[in-house]
């Protein structure tokens, strides 16, 4: 069965989710293409859906163990369902997990009155973002991302340090292992197109960008304001979208450089408003 077969009626994600879901759950596929067909499915076209999706599901599952071990990650203390995790001088909300991608929507990291200050002492040293370029080891300006943006030096001013603390109590992984805390600016229009945020084993810059500290292997990214439209953090791997509310975090985690992770995510742009953020990569290691 292709795709063009089904044209007609498309595998949107929530079908595929549903499909999945309804196996995972022990519905056998006839029953799946009967209640398919109570809603409207042509009989021919549900039994091509169901078949298509379980087949790239069974491949997805067989690819992702196939894959090699991967290395420690941070991560939050989640064992016991808590509400709220202690980030040393302030309590931080779970408001959402998920296990595969490892993510985790975090409420109030920050205060009101700091992620003012952060936009404060950011905003005089904005100038057009930039990428790594892993072809090079180098920076470059690139269209996918039409933010502005700064880095902190790690523990460069009070607020900061208070923050990289903060973050490491949470996600326990030491504070010399975090890059220097990135603000971004995004205006109307602006966006970052989606992307992984470690650095491609096959592109020749990345031995270079890895020497100091190794991989990345997580992300938090930390929204400042409250655009009014647009602006979310989506995962298109699994239809998420975070919605950017001020003081609040979305933390992810990939424990290899790797699609398999489904750490695929991107900034959508902003329609209305503006939007701050702050994001902090964590590597393997120190990062001198
Ligand atoms: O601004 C965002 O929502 C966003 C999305 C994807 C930020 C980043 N990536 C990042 O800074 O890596
Ligand atoms: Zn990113």
């Amino acid at each position: 069965m292709t795709a063009a077969a089904t044209a007609s009626q498309p595998i949107t994600p929530d079908l595929r989710r549903w499909i999945v879901e309804q196996a995972g759950a022990g519905v056998a596929a006839p029953a799946l293409i009967q209640a398919m067909r109570r809603s409207g499915w042509n009989e021919d076209v549900a039994i091509a859906a169901v078949e298509q999706v379980l087949r790239e599901h069974l491949q997805e599952h067989a690819a992702r163990q196939a894959q090699p071990a991967g290395v420690p990650v941070p991560e939050p203390a989640l064992g016991d369902s808590p509400l709220f995790l202690d980030a040393g001088d302030r309590q931080v909300q779970v408001l959402m997990r998920m296990e595969q991608p490892r993510i985790v929507l975090l409420g109030g990291l920050l205060s009101p009155e700091e992620c003012e200050a952060l936009i404060a002492a950011a905003r005089p040293r904005m100038a057009r973002s930039l990428t790594v370029a892993t072809a090079t080891g180098g920076d470059e300006v690139n269209d996918d991302r039409t933010s502005d943006g700064m880095f902190f030096q790690r523990g460069e001013n009070e607020i900061v340090q208070r923050l990289e603390e903060r973050i490491a109590r949470l996600v326990r992984w030491p504070v010399e292992n975090g890059e220097g805390l990135q603000v971004l600016h995004y205006r109307p229009g602006a966006e970052y197109k989606p992307h992984y945020d470690y650095f491609d084993p096959a592109e020749p810059g990345t031995a270079t960008i890895t020497r100091r500290g190794g991989q990345r292997v997580a992300t938090l990214v930390i929204y400042l304001n409250d655009p009014i439209k647009g602006g979310g953090t989506n995962f298109p791997d699994v239809s998420l979208e975070v919605a950017p509310c001020r003081g609040n975090a979305v933390f992810f985690s990939y424990d290899r450089p790797h699609p398999g992770t489904r750490t695929l995510h991107g900034g959508a742009p902003v329609i209305e408003g503006e939007k701050w953020i702050a994001t902090k990569w964590l590597r393997e290691r120190e990062f001198k």
